[in-house]
Parts: structure tokens; sequence; C-alpha cells
């Protein structure tokens, strides 16, 4: 069976539901990362890319209680907080001093039971008079549906706006797992699998890229994991709005769903397989901070090519017990990406290159 798969691949045919569940039982997992890596270099070359970004979450006080969420509070809770504007542009001029500047602002926030949506549209005005030239990559389609909720407008005019605002793209999270059977177990109280597709779809029509992710390791089967990317690679035939797939490994420490970790081969099996099954997306992020540095230079010869960026200060994996730095220097993700082979390309939120790091 490996065999006639490799053969698919190696022709550029499609890779079915059956061959998915085959490469996730399949012992030889040098052969699957083999062949991921083939398909990743077809796509980009012996190029890695990452990004000098930073990234924020101006609050953590949350309206649902998702299951695997340890970042997030109820308002008056300890260890809640709430970030002013003037906090947040302080965030991003101090982050600008140290590096010299910044390519992108990534904001995930959570479903504050008070702010208006003209507050998230002041950030994303704010940010973009102080920096002209930053991307600003903001809020997940779980946000966006609140937005809608609480202004009452629907999805397309709270995208519009934030476009008009200077969001750039939009990234991936709140994908989870799209299956609604996983889903009333996780995360009950947040938007469908079919809702986050919707909302997404929207944002590509109107022309906002977008990510996408998954959040694996936890009570998903094999079958669901395939159903989420064949779900992904559907909607990405319709739209071509992604730009990049993040495998999110699951971090169990402070949550209310308590597994083992997923295993490192696991993650590397996991991306090798969103590799293969995801033709059409050109890029796959090894997440370091979820799957800590040497694992993630591991994943980049199993079919990942970008490696998120400097991040500067991570909170939602943190609160969950990742072990990595909450932040890397421009050095040291070069160094990186240098020891695995392979070339470290500076990118712009679009992935444009701005600069490659020959040897
Ligand atoms: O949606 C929450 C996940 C996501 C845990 O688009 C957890 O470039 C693991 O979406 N263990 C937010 N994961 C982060 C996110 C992201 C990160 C980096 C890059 C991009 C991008 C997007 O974090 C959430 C959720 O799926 N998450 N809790 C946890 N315990």
């Amino acid at each position: 069976m490996f065999s006639k798969i490799k053969e698919k691949v190696l022709t550029g045919q499609r890779l079915t539901k059956e061959d998915a569940l085959f490469l996730f039982h399949y012992d030889d997992i040098h052969s699957i990362g083999e062949l991921a890596d083939y398909v990743s270099r077809k796509i980009n070359s012996n190029r890695v890319y990452f990004i000098i970004n930073r990234h924020i979450n101006p609050t953590n006080i949350c309206v649902n209680r998702c299951r695997f969420c340890a970042f997030s509070r109820s308002k008056g809770e300890e260890g809640s907080y709430e970030m002013s504007l003037e906090e947040i542009l302080a965030s991003l001029r101090e982050a600008w001093q140290n590096i010299g500047y910044l390519s992108e602002v990534h904001i995930v926030s959570a479903l504050h039971p008070e702010w208006q949506f003209e507050y998230y549209l002041d950030i994303i005005k704010a940010i973009r008079y102080k920096f002209p030239n930053i991307g600003i990559k903001a809020f997940t389609a779980v946000e966006i549906d609140y937005f809608s909720k609480k202004s009452g407008l629907d999805i397309e005019d709270v995208l519009i706006k934030l476009k008009e605002s200077g969001l750039d793209l939009m990234p991936g999270g709140g994908a989870e797992i799209f299956a609604s059977s996983v889903r009333n177990i996780i995360c009950a109280e947040k938007i469908s699998g079919e809702r986050w597709l919707e909302i997404i779809k929207n944002a590509h029509r109107i022309g906002i890229r977008t990510n996408a992710t998954m959040l694996y390791g936890h009570v998903e089967s094999y079958e669901d994991r395939v159903d989420h990317l064949l779900r992904l690679r559907h909607l990405q035939d319709q739209t071509g709005g992604f730009l990049a797939f993040i495998p999110l490994s699951y971090q169990a420490e402070n949550t209310d769903i308590k597994v083992p970790y997923p295993s490192g081969i696991e993650d590397l099996r996991t991306i090798a397989v969103s590799r293969l099954m995801l033709d059409n997306i050109p890029h796959i992020k090894a997440y370091w901070i979820m799957l800590g540095e040497k694992l993630a230079q591991l994943a980049l010869l199993f079919g990942a090519d970008c490696l998120e960026g400097t991040v500067i200060e991570e909170k939602i994996a943190h609160s969950a017990g990742a072990r990595s730095k909450k932040g890397i220097t421009t050095k040291e993700i070069i160094h990186l990406i240098r020891e695995t082979g392979k070339v470290p390309t500076e990118r712009d939120s679009f992935y444009n290159v701005l600069r490659q790091y020959e040897f």
C-alpha cells in the first residue's frame, strides 16, 4: 500500500481518505517523512520560512470555557488581565526597539463579555497608524463570529470593517477538530466546525487570506484528523485563500482534558500526513512553541517549511505547560534552520521573501 501512495505522490495524484488513514497507522515513519519532505521541496525548494513577529493576546477573559484551554479566565478571576490600547502599542514599540523592526503582529484574544467590536477596530486602526508597514494578522473565526453577535453586523460587514481598519490576514485558530462529536467534548460552547469554515470562506471571498490549524492529541481519532484535513482541502479547492496549515500539538497541563502529550513521533507523523494530504495549501508550519526547538527542527525534514517566527511572548501554550521558550531571537531561529541543512528565509505575512540567509 505504501508504494502505491508513494507512486501517487510522485506522479502528482491526490491522496484519499483511505491513504491518509493508512499513513497514520504505518510503522515506517522515515519513509512517510521522506515523502513529505519531497513534496515540501517541490513546493518550497530548500527554503524554511520565518518571520520577525510579536504575538499579543489583548485579554484572557472569555465567556467560553473550552476544556483544552488553560489560558482563559472569568472576569475578576485571579490571573485575568485586560490590555489597554496604550499597553498593546507599548509592547509593539518595545519589540520594535529591541529588534530594530517588526514584520508582523499576531493577535489572538478571547471572547470578552464587555468589550465592544469598536475596541477591536480601534486596536487595528491604532496599530496601522503607528506601524504603517507591519503585517496585521488578527482574530480567529471564533472571534469574528462573536464580534458579529455583539455588534449585530453580519459576518461580511465585520470582516470588511476590520479590513478597512487595516487588518491584513487572519490566524488559523479556533478550528480545533471540526467533527461535532469531538467538539461536544472539548469545546461545547464554541462555534461549530461548519460555522468556522463558513466564516473563513467569507474572509477568503472578500480577499482576506487566512491560516488554518488543527488541535490534535486529545480525544480525537485518526478518522477525525483525516476528516479535518479533507474539509480544509475541499475549502481550499474553492477559495485558494489558505496560506499555511499549522498542526497544534496538545499541551495538557492545567486543562480539563488530562491525556499524555502526543509523542514526538506522533507530532512528526501528523506534520508529514498534513503535508501529503493538503496538496493545495502552500505552507505547513512547525510551531516551535508547542513542539520544542529540537522536534521543530526534525519537523522541517518531515514536510514543514515554516517555523512561525520570533513570537517574543507566548501565553496560550505556556499556560498549558509548554516547556519551550516564550520567544526566540532572529539569530537563534536562523541557527535552528541552518542546522537542518535548509535555507533560512525571512518572509513577510504573505510569504514574500525578504531575505535569505545563505551559508
Ligand atoms: O485556537 C489552546 C490552541 C490556538 C491549547 O495562524 C492549544 O499563524 C495546544 O491559533 N494545547 C491559538 N493548543 C493559537 C493559534 C496559532 C498559533 C500560531 C500560529 C497561528 C497562525 C495560529 O491555540 C487555539 C487552540 O487551538 N490551543 N489551548 C492547548 N492546551
